[in-house]
């Protein structure tokens, strides 16, 4: 019996938790300094100079025309939708982060949930077609995983059928789609700065478009109170960005590319050192021609692997590798939408398969490249020892 594996007796590989998630912090050095100068200016937050820089070097790197900060993406795809003036349904995929779809519950909007391709996991654009009706009043694209929707297809959907299209792009700040970036797609695109996404600002985010009307509404309705233009909007809300958030986001916003390099060269390690296992597929970012390789997705086929996913993520654990199930057990199995007919049994066929067999491993700014080894290590290995393995995760 191989007993290196925790589960088998042997010591966990790992002495602390290894992470899944960026969670990039810049040196406390420039962090001090950012909020000793917060401290001084006694201007704390309502569009602050700070965030009203991190909005307009954004736009720079962005290439469009209007970013608008907010407190976190979840509010930031509540505000678009309002903004939009969305009503009756909109298509979105149930393989996403929850916060998708509760977006547009927050809004009174019915989601309308649609598959996603096998090998790309992004939006299935033929499957939507079948979705239309004339409650359709807009369609919400995921860009997965540092990878993109068929951005061109679903434009092309969008205006046939006189519908707004808009991104959850949480994924995919930094990434290109034939050289273009990804923020200045369909109607608008929100970005989040959550503290595991390779542009942090701890909680954040930000709205991007290039039509004037709909930043003019976005600006009313993230401050109670207006942001001087002469907009009427239904609802306002609360969705501003702190000046300590904006300090962060400017300091990390100077890092980014260093970050995203860092994760492309852990992800060609991750390639390397699991070519040729047997049942694993490393997931590749599709539809870009540059990823910021913010998660590190592989599938496994559990009859070749010799583990179910779930039991991988659980010798894992013993080893102290925080692998996560992103995303389980998918939007249209959770609580709140397990009525909607869209998710009925057997409409979503690929979300299904994938919300059982995807895993993501650690990647980011605490990973190195070592320790990639190392995880890579314990993975190759297991196929020898399998039997002992499955046995030894049964009730945990
Ligand atoms: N759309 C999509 C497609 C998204 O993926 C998300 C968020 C959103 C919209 C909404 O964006 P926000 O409203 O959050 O801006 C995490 C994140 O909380 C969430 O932002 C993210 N997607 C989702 C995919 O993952 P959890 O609950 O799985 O993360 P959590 O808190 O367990 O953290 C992950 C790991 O990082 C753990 O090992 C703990 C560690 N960690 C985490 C934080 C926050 C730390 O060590 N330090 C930390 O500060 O949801």
């Amino acid at each position: 019996m191989d007993s290196h594996y925790a589960l088998l007796g042997g010591a966990p590989a790992f002495n602390e938790m290894v992470p899944v998630g960026q969670l990039y912090f810049p040196s406390w050095e420039r962090y001090e300094t950012a909020m000793r100068d917060i401290f001084n200016r006694r201007y704390y937050t309502n569009q602050g100079p700070l965030v009203r820089q991190f909005e307009a070097e954004l736009q720079q790197y962005l290439n469009v025309k209007h970013v608008i900060c907010v407190v976190n993406a979840t509010i930031g795809l509540m505000m678009a939708a309002e903004a939009l003036g969305l009503k009756g349904k909109v298509i979105l995929p149930s393989f996403t982060f929850l916060a998708s779809a509760q977006s547009l519950q927050w809004v009174g909007i019915e989601p309308v949930f649609c598959d996603v391709d096998p090998e790309t996991h992004q939006m299935d654009v033929g499957h939507l077609e079948t979705l239309i009706d004339d409650d359709v009043s807009g369609i919400m694209g995921v860009n997965l995983w540092g990878g993109a929707c068929d951005v061109q297809a679903l434009q092309a959907v969008a205006t046939r059928h006189g519908i707004a299209l808009y991104f959850d792009s949480a994924h995919a700040f930094g990434c290109e789609v034939n050289g273009k970036k990804i923020g200045g797609f369909g109607d608008m695109e929100v970005f989040s700065f959550h503290a595991t996404k390779v542009l942090s600002t701890t909680e954040g985010g930000c709205i991007c478009t290039n039509d004037d009307e709909l930043a003019a509404r976005l600006r009313n309705i993230r401050s109670s109170y207006g942001a001087g233009n002469p907009v009427s909007v239904v609802k306002t809300s609360n969705g501003r960005m702190s000046e300590a958030q904006g300090a962060i986001g400017l300091l990390n916003l100077e890092d980014f590319e260093a970050n995203r390099q860092k994760n492309e060269s852990l992800f060609q390690v991750y390639q390397r050192e699991l070519e040729g296992v047997s049942g694993i597929k490393v997931v590749k970012a599709a539809g870009v021609s540059r990823s910021n390789h913010q998660y590190m997705v592989c599938q496994i086929d559990d009859d070749v692997f010799g583990l179910t996913r779930d039991e991988l993520v659980k010798v894992l654990a013993a080893e102290n590798i925080n692998a996560r199930r992103y995303f389980y057990p998918g939007t249209h199995r959770s609580i709140g939408f397990l009525d909607n007919p869209s998710g009925a049994p057997g409409k979503l066929p690929v979300t299904e398969h994938l919300c059982q067999n995807c895993i993501q491993l650690p990647i980011g700014a605490l990973v190195e490249e070592d320790m990639v080894v190392r995880v890579c290590g314990l993975i190759r290995g297991i196929q020898a020892c399998k039997d002992q393995l499955k046995s030894a995760v049964v009730g945990l």
